[in-house]
């Protein structure tokens, strides 16, 4: 069983609901450990866009990497994800950031996620959750990737009704 690290955001339609209805469907699927606070943050990489709401999920499952890339690209497109623009708007990303020590590099898949280090967005709801788990190519906790970046990114704790959702275990 690996413990795996997701990265949810959302800037479209009511994204608040939007990550709730993600984290419910997530849990039909896997045993979710835990659920960060919500970060609105700025967008990176395309700025004409509206903030995001940002959280991460921890959660365990027997899938393979591959197997839950397919479930969780499904989640998305029943949700009405519509791919256009690299890093555009959406109703809801679901990134794996991490899956146990797993390292995976091909045409579908890279775990850990190429650049959660880099990223506010998606360290900040990680580093509450998931400390302590390592990054198996930066020899380095979340913890640590956290207090390492160096970013302008703004990113700030929100709280939203019914959130963490309240998940029937
Ligand atoms: N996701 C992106 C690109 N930019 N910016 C923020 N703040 N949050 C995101 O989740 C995000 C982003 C690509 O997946
Ligand atoms: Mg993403
Ligand atoms: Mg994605």
């Amino acid at each position: 069983m690996d413990e795996v690290l997701l990265g949810l955001g959302s800037n479209v339609g009511r994204p608040i609901d939007n990550l709730r209805e993600a984290v419910f469907r997530l849990h039909e699927i896997c045993l979710i450990s835990r659920v960060s606070s919500i970060y609105r943050t700025e967008p990176v990489g395309n700025i004409n866009q509206d903030w995001f709401l940002n959280c991460a999920v921890l959660m365990e499952t027997s899938l393979d990497a591959h197997e839950l890339l397919d479930r969780i690209l499904r989640i998305e497109t029943a949700m009405g994800r519509v791919r256009t623009i690299r890093s555009g708007p959406r109703i809801i990303d679901i990134d794996i950031l991490l899956a146990g020590d797993r390292q995976i590099s091909d045409d579908a898949l890279t775990v850990p996620h190429a650049r959660m280090h880099q990223r506010a967005f998606a360290l900040y709801p990680s580093a509450e959750i998931a400390a302590e788990m390592r990054h198996p190519l930066l020899d380095a906790t979340v913890k640590d990737l956290l207090e390492r970046l160096v970013s302008e990114e703004k990113a700030e704790k929100t709280s939203g009704p019914d959130w963490p959702p309240r998940l029937v275990l």
